[in-house]
């Protein structure tokens, strides 16, 4: 269950549904152990929205499939409402899911389709 959650709060860390800077390297190396299924090294689109998709079940406790401020864990105003495009309040799975596919393309440095973990970390710590 912990595993599962830091996942979720890693990657949905950009969204303002946690708050990033918790994470310690050592946090985001198991994040990225976990969503890198095939054990590659690297997490593909594939598996980024696989584990995009596990993360936000995780964190949407009352599935309705949106998420509320009381789902949140240290919510941040400013990301939320950037990612809220139809600003009702809540974050819905396409809301969610689009703001997580820009993540992945400016998180991709080498433009090769799939994160390192020296991607996920750099681009973790510049946000
Ligand atoms: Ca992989
Ligand atoms: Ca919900
Ligand atoms: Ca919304
Ligand atoms: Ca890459």
């Amino acid at each position: 269950m912990r595993r599962v959650l830091i996942t979720g709060m890693v990657l949905l860390g950009s969204l303002g549904l946690a708050n990033a800077q918790q994470f310690t390297p050592a946090d985001i190396g198991v994040a990225f152990a976990e969503a890198d299924q095939n054990n590659d090294g690297f997490v593909d689109r594939d598996e980024y929205v696989r584990d995009f998709i596990a993360a936000f079940i995780a964190v949407d406790t009352d599935g309705d499939e949106q998420i509320e401020a009381e789902e949140m864990v240290d919510p941040d105003p400013v990301k939320l409402q950037e990612a809220d495009d139809n600003r009702n309040g809540k974050v819905s799975f396409s809301e969610a899911l689009d703001e997580k596919i820009t993540d992945f393309n400016e998180a991709d440095a080498n433009s090769d389709g799939k994160l390192s973990y020296t991607e996920v970390l750099t681009y973790s710590g510049s946000q």
